[in-house]
């Protein structure tokens, strides 16, 4: 059992398997007590052509002033996909008004993948997101995310000393802990790196084949659930891999979802691995 209160901030794509319809489950089958702050409202994710968009920057600042008038406080705030740049300035003050005592922060600086950009981003929000990240206590950004925020080359698969460099530049930017994500090793294998003190560590589970909306929203819920249970960076890391891993073959397995993939079904094994892991 875990009395633990977690803030989730990203947006609401209503259709598309992503950001708050996926993490809002997955936290709350960790057991966690989930408030969500929404940063814009989608009809879909933009991997559909032209969503409606509704973006929620001019509003976050009330919702915070009203849980900061009264008293509510969060042993983890998580952020994911933002609406702009300048809803970093309103994250930032949550950091410093709504944890409580001990709490982590966790950025997911969802803004990219495949060696671009997602549509609406460009260089004055990465710019932003080094701000953000650098108030990290874990930072989970994905190869794209990681070579954006540390202007490095993109490669989709690099070897160990690679992987390493780009670790130590994202921990240069001021995070305590770093977990890279797709981190390629080869055809066959992919997984975590993780860069806490020390050496970086490794945890390499199978490829499955073809990239899909969500993984990287599902890898940091299972993450951030994991880690506010009591498992140590590098255990969550790989539960939320293998977690990740299994919704992804899964839906391909079962077929039929190009926009997103199925973790619903598997929510109950989610459950048991953290029961087996954590102290219950
Ligand atoms: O999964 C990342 C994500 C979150 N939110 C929105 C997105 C995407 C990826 O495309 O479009 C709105």
């Amino acid at each position: 059992m875990t009395d633990k209160r977690i803030l989730t901030v990203q947006d609401v794509s209503c259709v598309g398997q992503v950001s708050l319809t996926a993490a809002h489950p997955i936290l709350c089958a960790a057991g966690l007590e989930t408030a969500v702050l929404p940063t814009a409202v989608l009809s879909t994710h933009t991997g559909f052509p032209d969503p409606a968009i509704h973006d929620l920057t001019s509003d976050m600042p009330g919702i915070l002033a009203h849980w900061e008038r009264e008293g509510i406080r969060f042993d983890a705030v998580c952020t994911g996909y933002l609406g702009s740049a300048a809803q970093i300035a309103t994250v930032l003050r949550a950091f410093d008004t709504l944890r409580a005592p001990g709490s982590v922060s966790v950025v997911d600086p969802v803004m990219g993948d495949g060696g671009r950009l997602y549509r609406g981003f460009d260089a004055a929000f990465v710019a932003e997101m080094r701000t953000l990240v650098s108030r990290a206590d874990v930072v989970l950004p994905n190869v794209t995310e990681a070579c954006l925020l540390t202007d490095t080359e993109y490669r989709d698969r690099g070897d160990e000393a690679w992987i390493a460099s780009l670790l130590e530049r994202l921990r240069g930017l001021g995070a305590q802990a770093v977990v890279l994500t797709g981190a390629g090793f080869s055809p066959e294998e992919t997984g975590v790196a993780v860069l806490e003190d020390g050496s970086p560590r490794f945890y390499r589970h199978r490829r499955v084949a073809g990239s899909r909306f969500g993984t990287g929203d599902i890898f940091a819920a299972a993450f951030a659930g994991a880690n506010l249970r009591g498992a140590g960076v590098f255990d969550a890391a790989a539960l939320a891999a293998d977690f990740t891993a299994d919704c992804i073959a899964y839906s391909v397995r079962e077929g039929g979802l190009w926009y997103g993939v199925r973790f619903e079904p598997l929510l109950p094994r989610y459950i048991e691995r953290l029961s087996a892991r954590t102290s219950g």
